[in-house]
This record gives structure tokens, sequence and C-alpha cells, in this order.
């Protein structure tokens, strides 16, 4: 019988046997998986847990906030902050950065999170997730927001959790992605999946077709040729899917490959797009190129954007290579047209 490997003897064998990360890593990733149970208790009590249904406030980007999104984001400060492995946290579902409070000691990482994404989908039972990254503070005593704005390839350590029919933990430390599933009998993350691997060619591709009006013409070539199927310049039949989870959506594509896409539209021309650069796209971006795949805004790899501000957007196409790379083909050529 194959052995079966937790997280924390993953993590452990990570750091002691192949030196790929420090203690305090470990330490961290730990606590966040910690955080991320405690995330899937509530989710799983719904409506008996009274955590369904809107807190009646409004997070930076004026979106209505859920109480799960406020519950998802109180669990992972109360976890992490008074560990000594951080010296702040950001969240989307806070305007500033969160210090650690000077009763704590200060560790040398920073941790951004979504703690909630998919928000629209919680009180309809569909899946929901939490998206985390980590980067390393720079030298200095105190922390700033300038200090979270790194690119996404200084990350040093990504993933998400998905709440759907199996808590499922993806994670990458910059060697490979790696899922685990939580045996609830148990109460640990399991190791379930290493080396995973996205395939390059895809039939699958993802995005909210109710905007299509909006588009612009890259995107909009892009669908339309996949929608002529057979009949049309590609070839081949396609499948759609939206699950208005980015996490749910990422983590089909991990696990069977597809083109995820949230690009600019002409609903709000003066945003670059929906989602978060810093606690969205970047760690997204990030497990996808680990496991053979690529991100992009279109014009720029996702990785490689310097961040300006700590809740900027972004314009997102993740996924199977040659399906990411032929819709940055369609903006290149858009352009020099
Ligand atoms: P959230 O973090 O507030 O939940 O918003 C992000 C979500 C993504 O998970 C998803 O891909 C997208 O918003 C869905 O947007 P839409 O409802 O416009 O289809
Ligand atoms: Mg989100």
């Amino acid at each position: 019988m194959a052995k079966s490997i937790s997280l924390t003897r993953y993590l452990v064998e990570q750091q002691r046997v192949d030196g790929l990360i420090p203690a305090q890593l470990r330490l961290l990733l730990e606590v966040v998986a910690r955080a991320c149970k405690s995330i899937s208790h509530s989710v799983n009590k719904g409506a008996l847990g009274e955590v369904l249904g809107s807190a009646g406030s409004e997070n930076v980007q004026g979106e209505i906030q859920k109480k799960l999104d406020i519950i998802a984001n109180e669990v992972l400060i109360e976890a992490n902050e008074w560990g000594g492995h951080l010296a702040a946290m950001a969240s989307e579902e806070m305007d500033e950065i969160y210090q650690v409070p000077n009763r704590y000691p200060r560790g040398e990482y920073l941790l951004l999170f979504d703690p909630l994404d998919g928000s629209s989908n919680i009180d309809v039972n569909v899946s929901i997730g939490t998206i985390f990254s980590v980067l390393v503070k720079p030298e200095g005593v105190d922390v700033s927001e300038q200090d979270f704005l790194q690119a996404g390839h200084q990350q040093v350590a990504a993933g998400y959790c998905v709440y759907g029919p199996q808590t499922t933990l993806v994670l990458t430390v910059g060697h490979g992605v790696a899922m685990f599933t939580l045996d609830r009998e148990q109460g640990s993350f399991m190791l379930t999946q290493e080396h995973v691997r996205i395939p390059e060619d895809t039939q699958e591709f993802a995005i909210n077709m109710s905007n299509m009006r909006h588009w612009d013409a890259p995107t909009k070539r892009y669908i339309d040729e996949c929608l002529q199927g057979r009949e049309g310049p590609r070839g081949k039949d396609f499948n759609m899917r939206w699950i208005a989870s980015m996490v749910a959506d990422v983590h089909r594509i991990l696990t069977r490959g597809g083109v995820f896409m949230y690009p600019w539209d002409k609903r709000e021309p003066g945003k670059p797009g929906k989602l978060r650069l810093m606690y969205e796209a970047n760690p997204m971006a990030w497990l996808v190129e680990q496991a053979g795949g690529a991100a992009t805004n279109g014009r720029q790899r996702i990785l490689d954007i310097a961040p300006e501000q700590l809740h900027q957007r972004v314009s997102v196409v993740l996924g199977s290579k040659n399906e990411v790379e032929r819709v940055t083909q369609y903006y290149a050529q858009a352009t020099s047209a």
C-alpha cells in the first residue's frame, strides 16, 4: 500500500530532506492550512451555523460583504498573528495592511489573502475557496503597504483551499504543485496528488459570456473561434464552464486543463479587469505556471507585473499553455494592426 503523507509530513520533508523551505515558512503554511480547516467547518455548517447572508457592510472594493467573508478574514488573522512567523497581512476584505500587534513577535514574512473567493456562491451552496500568497518582507523595522508591492515572481509560497464536495488545499513553494484532501476523520490534509501538470492543449474555456458585448477585439476573436467549433478555424468543438468562483475554475484547470479568462471590458473602462492582482491573480498565476501552464493579462506575464497598489485589478487569461499563447498572439496582432 502506498504510504499516506499528511501536509505536516510533506512540509517537514520539504524543509528537512529537500531543504526547499525554511522552518518559519513551514510553520506559516501549517497555520494557513489550519485556518482553512476551520473555514471549511464554518462553510459546511451553512444555515445551521448562521453563517449565510450579508454582513451589511462594504469592503474597499465597494462590494457587499457576506458574513462568511468576514468570518474567514477573522479566522485567518487570528490564526496567523501570534505565531511569530509574520510581519503583516493584507486581505481583500481590509482597506489597509494589518501589522502583527506589538505584543507578539514579528517574523520575516508577509501574507496576502482573499479569505473567501467566489462570495456570490456562498448562499447557493456552490464551491468557494481561500486564496493566499506569501512574500518576504524587505529589510527594515516597520512594515508599510509599499513592502507588499512585489511582483508575483517574488512569491515564496502560494496556494488555495477549495471548499467543494471535498476540501482540497493546493500548494506551491516553487517546486511544482501538490494537492492535499482534507480527511475529516483524522482532521488532517493528506497528500492526494503531486507533480500536477496542466495539459498544453484543451477544448474547454471558462469566461462569463454575459459580458460578451463589452469585450475587446482579441477576446471576442478567441471566443468566437472556439464557438465556431469543428466548422471554424480551430477545427474542433469546445466546451464551456463558468463557476463564478476563480478557485473552483482554476482547480478544474489544474485537474484536467482548460483556459480561464476574466478580461478587461467596457463596463468600467478605467479598471483593468475584475480580479485583484496581489491575492487572486498572482498566486493563481504562479500555481498554473508551476503546473506547466501560462498566465497573462494579454500583453504581459502576470508574474512580471510591477504592482502599484495593494488592491489593484488586472485582466486574467490563464491555463493550458497553447491556448494562453494563442490569446497573447491575438492581443499582439491587434496592437500591431
Ligand atoms: P470575490 O473575490 O468577491 O468573490 O470575486 C471574485 C470572483 C471570482 O472568484 C470569479 O471568477 C469572479 O468573481 C466571478 O465574477 P462574475 O460574477 O462577474 O462572473
Ligand atoms: Mg476573490
